[in-house]
């Protein structure tokens, strides 16, 4: 309110709006973002935004963004990768490690009597963060002998592999318990075999279970801090003399500094993360990879039920321990699966059906009721177009130049698989692909100055800010 009386004052009034990007990574992040910005500038093909639509969207501008000390988006990067502008090849951006922000600023009519009292601005801040971080948040819910216990047991799951394998039994030879003059340097030891375990499975998994700290394959600023030098340990022997009143382990000992690492990853890193980013969105729009997930067969799709969750916990987390002032106050949130470019048109309800499946199980298990949810299927970039071949009519092939190949081609994706399908690679937990699509290199002739083929990149935006142009 009392910046938009300041603003009336310069005959403008202008408004704030922060959203926010996620995803694990890549779900797309990075193509989004620069889509998104991309179609503000060149609105041509934005005609499910309302205000584009009704021709009250007047032009957009990138503007400095609001916080100096967050690296900006690589909007310019990103467009000269798309377009190929300088090697005359076309690339998808390259995976980034970490949050990012950028100002897009809209000039726009309102509707109605206000429009004829003058043009408005829209400040779209756009922050872009790895949906890692997100999950983090679980761990609040866990002290350090938790934690440990569960992680632990998840590791032993998987124990015959290698590199799991690698950190049991280092950490089986530990005496955690004692006062030791080379902690620090098993801590260092122990922490470094975690994260090899850890990057070992992602590859595999996407994540190892979601009490995975966030930092750990994604350190952002912290590479190499003694924050991320902490890693699980087996439960004390139950004789613990020498513990003293507190009912910690002796200082000096190994525990004790794992424990007050653990603590500090909660106190430094998830909670600031929280207060300082999460909890001052607008808006969230949640990417999510649905056909990377099936991909990865029944081990995927439960993957994706638990990242749902962890958003879900995002949501709802902050209200016991937060300043009144920064507790969440996002509205919406958009569910999006990506890239349904690797599917022919007929597919795109049923890709969104599976997400709005999961989403909703999710939600039911959440008590969080706050914020209004949609979940659509977009493609941020169309890398393939469709066609028809003559002794198949009906059916619908797509074209476009798969990423291995020389060339383009046309071909038939497959169908996604039914609900029951799915269930019941649920029950046999099997690992085989649930659905496989040939991956496309972005379409040729992106333009720098022209607009993007894409695909509902506008009615995402309609339900993300459309009400703000209003
Ligand atoms: N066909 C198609 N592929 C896409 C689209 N968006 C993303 N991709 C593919 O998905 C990959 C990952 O996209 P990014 O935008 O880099 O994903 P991200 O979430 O930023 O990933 P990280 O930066 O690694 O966290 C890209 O390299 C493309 O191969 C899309 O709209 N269409
Ligand atoms: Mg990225």
């Amino acid at each position: 309110m009392a910046d938009d009386l300041a603003d009336r004052s310069r005959g403008l009034v202008e408004r704030r709006l922060r959203v926010g990007v996620t995803g694990l990574s890549g779900a797309g992040k990075t193509v989004f973002v620069t889509a998104l910005i991309h179609g503000l500038l060149h609105p041509d093909y934005l005609n499910s935004l309302n205000a584009v639509r009704d021709q009250r969207y007047r032009a957009a501008l990138l503007r400095p963004q609001p916080h100096q000390h967050l690296p900006r988006f690589p909007y310019e990067e990103s467009v000269e990768q798309l377009a190929g502008a300088a090697t005359g090849e076309p690339r998808w951006p390259h995976s980034t490690r970490r949050m990012a922000e950028l100002r897009v600023s809209i000039r726009y009519r309102p509707r109605g009597l206000s429009g004829q009292l003058g043009e408005r601005v829209l400040h779209l801040d756009l922050f872009d963060y790895p949906g890692e971080w997100l999950l983090d948040l679980a761990l609040l819910d866990y002290d350090y002998t938790r934690w440990s216990a569960e992680v632990l047991a998840a590791a032993q799951e998987t124990g015959q592999r290698a590199q799991a394998a690698e950190f049991l039994d280092y950490v089986g030879t530990l005496a955690p318990d004692k006062p030791d003059r080379l902690a620090e340097s098993r801590a260092m030891e122990a922490a470094a075999r975690f994260k090899a375990y850890l990057s070992a499975y992602r590859g595999e998994q996407g994540r190892t279970g979601l009490l995975q700290p966030g930092r750990f394959l994604m350190p952002g600023d912290l590479e190499g801090s003694p924050l991320l030098t902490f890693a699980p340990l087996p439960a004390p022997a139950p004789d613990k003399s020498g513990w003293g009143k507190s009912g910690r382990a002796p200082s000096g000992s190994l525990r004790r500094m794992m424990e007050d690492r653990y603590q500090a990853y909660l106190d430094k890193v998830v909670r600031p993360f929280h207060s300082e980013h999460f909890a001052r969105l607008d808006r969230q729009i949640v990417l999510v990879d649905l056909i990377g997930h099936l991909a990865r067969g029944a081990p995927g799709m439960a993957r994706l039920d638990e990242e749902l969750d962890g958003v879900q916990q995002a949501l709802r987390v902050g209200s016991g321990w937060l300043p009144r002032l920064i507790q969440p106050r996002i509205e919406r949130v958009l569910f999006a699966a990506s890239k349904a470019d690797h599917l022919p048109s007929d597919q795109h309800e049923a890709l969104a059906a599976l997400l709005r499946r999961a989403v909703d199980k999710s939600l039911r298990r959440s008590t969080f009721q706050g914020a209004e949810t949609d979940v659509t299927a977009l493609a941020s970039v169309r890398a393939t177009r469709e066609v028809t071949v003559a002794h198949r009519p009906g059916r619908r092939y797509l074209a476009g130049q798969p990423l291995n190949a020389a060339q383009e081609l046309a071909h038939f994706p497959g169908t996604l698989p039914t609900l029951e399908e799915i269930a019941r690679a649920d029950e046999r937990s099997a690992a085989e692909a649930l659905f496989e699509a040939t991956a496309f290199r972005p379409p040729q002739g992106l333009a720098v100055d022209a607009p993007w083929p894409h695909l509902r990149l506008d009615r995402a935006l309609e339900f993300l800010i459309g009400d703000r142009l209003a």
